[in-house]
């Protein structure tokens, strides 16, 4: 099994989706090995979304996105962040298809309420961006051979 890291970052903490998203995840053979809830300063986010700099949004996205609390977590699981960015939909909950997570919970582009890593290229950044290497719990899942053949 080529296991490959990759992280979401739900900014829907108040649309009380995170138990929603950690399940979804699990349930699609995701590993999780680190999640923290935070408050993340302008700079942090900043770093996390430097891509999107030069976009007109870019403001009001990490302002949005520093308003509140945040989850964050790190799942490993096959293919992980290619299968991730197909759970989480189009960035336009609109151009959404129901059965993901932004056609099912969200309507707004401002609002999609959570972030996947792109590439592993990024996800290996963003991972480090937001966790210790020591805050990475490697353990193997009691699930993993009813899951992986
Ligand atoms: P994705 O989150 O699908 O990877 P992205 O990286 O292009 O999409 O953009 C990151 C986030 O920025 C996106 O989830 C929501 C916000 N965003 C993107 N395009 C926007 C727009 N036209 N207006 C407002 N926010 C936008
Ligand atoms: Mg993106």
């Amino acid at each position: 099994v080529a296991n490959l890291k990759g992280t979401i970052k739900l900014d829907g903490v108040q649309l009380g989706l995170v138990g929603e998203i950690i399940k979804l995840f699990k349930q699609k053979g995701s590993r999780p090995m680190a999640m923290n809830f935070l408050r993340a300063s302008e700079e942090h986010l900043k770093q996390h979304c430097i891509d999107l700099k030069d976009h007109p949004f870019f403001p009001g996205l990490v302002k949005y996105m520093n308003s509140g609390l945040i989850m964050v977590m790190v799942g490993e699981g096959l293919n992980v962040v290619k299968t991730g960015r197909v759970m989480l939909g189009e960035t336009n909950p609109g151009d959404s298809k129901r059965g993901t997570i932004r056609g099912d919970f969200c309507i707004q582009v401002g609002r999609n309420s959570t972030h996947g890593s792109d590439s592993v290229k990024s996800a290996d950044k963003e991972i480090s961006l937001w966790f210790k290497p020591e805050e990475l719990v490697d353990y193997k899942s009691c699930a993993h051979d009813w899951v992986y053949e």
